[in-house]
């Protein structure tokens, strides 16, 4: 086979700008006000490494999506949290939107998704059906999900290193000496 056409074929990772593991672009969802969280998650994503395109509180599904449009070629994932409860009727519009703007990055969705003390049990099932693709209680939780979505670390901060692969390099170099 043709070298560029064998190329062309292999599925490339994303261009990912220097410095940055990618990009996320974080929200809050649209009829919702509370900015503590979102502010939090966008410093520890900062510090992971990722480029944040904050959007804020009381954004519209449109809006995030257009901003998933605008930033596709390093997307990562489109964060979006709710707090106030009405996740469900605030992101209503997701499939059509999502579609309109062609957005194939996953949806991650999280915070205090339905209204009262006794929670919806079938709050996941539906935003799921929303097209939400993974829905998360913590926010130390996002890198692990991310991965999980599909998404390759282009970047292995230090502090994330697998320790094993240079323990069993040790192994083997102390096993070459000892039959030397
Ligand atoms: C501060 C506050 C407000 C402030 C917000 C100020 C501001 N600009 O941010 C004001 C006074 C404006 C407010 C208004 C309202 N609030 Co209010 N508010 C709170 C309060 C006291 C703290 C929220 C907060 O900032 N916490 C700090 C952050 C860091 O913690 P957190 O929000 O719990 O987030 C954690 C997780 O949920 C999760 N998380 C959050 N977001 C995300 C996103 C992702 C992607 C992930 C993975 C995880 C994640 O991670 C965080 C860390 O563990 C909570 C009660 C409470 N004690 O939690 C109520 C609360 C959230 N509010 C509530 C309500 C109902 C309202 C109002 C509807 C009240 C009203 N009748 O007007 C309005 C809604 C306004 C609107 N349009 O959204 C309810 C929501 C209930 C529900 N979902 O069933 C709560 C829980 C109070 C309650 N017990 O009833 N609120």
């Amino acid at each position: 086979m043709n070298r560029n056409l064998l190329a062309s074929t292999v599925s490339q990772p994303p261009a990912v700008r220097e410095g940055s593991r990618g990009s996320i672009v974080l929200g809050v969802a649209a009829s919702d006000a509370h900015v503590v969280a979102n502010h939090l998650i966008a410093m520890l994503l900062r510090k992971q490494g990722f480029r944040v395109v904050n959007l804020g509180a009381c954004t519209p599904t449109e809006d995030f999506m257009k901003a998933a449009a605008d930033n596709a070629d390093d997307l990562v994932a489109v964060v979006i949290g709710s707090l106030n409860g009405h996740a469900l009727e605030d992101l209503a519009d997701l499939p059509a939107q999502r579609q309109r703007h062609r957005v194939t990055a996953p949806i991650v969705l999280g915070g205090n998704l339905s209204v009262g003390a006794v929670k919806d049990s079938r709050i996941e099932e539906r935003l799921t059906a929303l097209g939400v693709d993974c829905v998360l209680r913590h926010p130390g939780q996002l890198v692990d999900a991310l991965r999980s979505l599909g998404w390759h670390d282009p970047v292995l901060l230090p502090f994330e290193r697998p320790a094993v692969p240079a323990l069993a390099l040790q192994a083997l170099h102390a096993q070459e000496l000892a039959h030397a």
